[in-house]
């Protein structure tokens, strides 16, 4: 019999925030390598669309009409998903057809006027309005009684599903805790009861700092690295070094270096396969339930589609939606990658 050793045999890895384990073929990265890394054309964008409605000044598609906003805006979603209408009852047959009803409130966050940039081409000083303004809709929003959860997240480019390509991102609050949410409740709780009031991602954090093999960029408030969990080739989870649950307890200096870290962090993405990276991120915050949630740490997961190129992505399918994920590129060497790009953006280089 072979002794285990993670880098040569075939494994799960368990997810302790989810509570559920992911494969991982490492030997399957020495598989033959087809076709090579296409790049593709830079994309040119103007710095004003005159037809997009995420523009300063702008009508959008509900015939609303934009500000000339100078740096963040916030607005209700004009599709929004729910509603902030109180509605009582629940259907419930024999525990099996089951339904409730569901409130909240959609906003759309546009992170600059500039229709060109991203957050990885944004100054520090303009992202470090945007995390302001997360940390705003999460206090206004999770104040209101009937919201126990603020999702704030961005979808990133056009493999994702994002509808525009101006910077923006959206807050949605809803009078329920969703899944993911739940589950990290669930098991961030029971971390800390089992530990004596320790937090699961703290604790994380201390092993991976030890360890090194997983991290992709730091400072002196913010960790960024690949779990060792992680599904998505070059998932991230940011990680703050204070243990804090929302975006509004970050202090002054927490928010700057929140700022700089995801610059770093997206200029890194983009530098891989020299594309804006595309993603859904997103943060996780204390529910505003008025539970206590023992242990909750505040973070971001990042989760970019691309494998192996700006054109090649990853699929969840076959195995992955009928059993459990599956990676090849083990979480080091996606780190590693990630580590050995340059930290300044290639479009500036040019
Ligand atoms: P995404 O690119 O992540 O889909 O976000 C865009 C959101 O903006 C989307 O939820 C909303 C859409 O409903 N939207 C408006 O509220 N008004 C508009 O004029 C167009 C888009
Ligand atoms: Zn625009």
């Amino acid at each position: 019999m072979e002794s285990f050793d993670f880098r040569e045999h075939p494994h799960r890895r368990y997810n302790p925030l989810t509570d559920e384990w992911v494969m991982v073929s490492p030997h399957r990265t020495k598989r033959p390598w087809q076709g090579q890394v296409e790049k593709t054309q830079p994309e040119i964008r103007p710095i004003y669309d005159p037809t997009c409605y995420l523009c300063p000044g702008n009508a959008r598609a509900g015939g609303a009409q934009n500000p000339q906003y100078e740096h963040t805006f916030v607005f209700e979603n004009d599709f929004a998903a729910l509603m902030p209408v109180r509605v009582s009852g629940a259907v419930d047959e024999g525990g099996l057809l089951r339904a409730e009803p569901v409130e909240g409130i959609c906003r759309v966050l546009c992170f600059s006027p500039r229709h060109d940039l991203t957050l990885a081409e944004m100054d520090p000083a303009s992202i470090r309005r945007v995390v302001d303004a997360w940390a705003a809709q999460t206090s206004e929003l999770g104040a209101l009684p009937f919201i126990d959860y603020v999702q704030v997240f961005e979808n990133r480019g056009a493999l994702m599903g994002a509808s525009n390509p101006h910077p923006h991102g959206q807050i949605w609050s809803t009078s329920r805790v969703p899944n993911e949410p739940a589950k990290e409740a669930r098991t961030q709780a029971a971390y800390s009861e089992a530990h004596r009031g320790r937090s699961l991602l703290g604790d994380t954090l201390d092993l991976e700092l030890k360890d090194g093999r997983r991290l992709v960029c730091a400072n002196g408030h913010w960790v960024v690295l690949v779990p060792f969990w992680a599904v998505w080739p070059f998932e991230t989870i940011v990680l703050p070094r204070r243990q804090v649950a929302t975006l509004a307890e970050l202090t002054d200096a927490e928010r700057d270096g929140l700022a700089a870290i995801l610059k770093q962090l997206t200029t890194r993405y983009d530098n891989l396969f020299e594309v804006s990276f595309p993603y859904s991120m997103g943060w996780h915050q204390r529910p505003t339930d008025d539970q206590e949630h023992p242990g909750w740490t505040l973070h971001a997961h990042f989760y970019p589609p691309l494998l192996r190129s700006a054109t090649v992505r990853k699929f969840m399918v076959g195995f992955e939606m009928l059993a459990e994920p599956q990676r090849d590129i083990p979480a080091e060497a996606a780190a590693q990658r990630l580590r050995s790009v340059p930290e300044v953006h290639y479009r500036s280089l040019v």
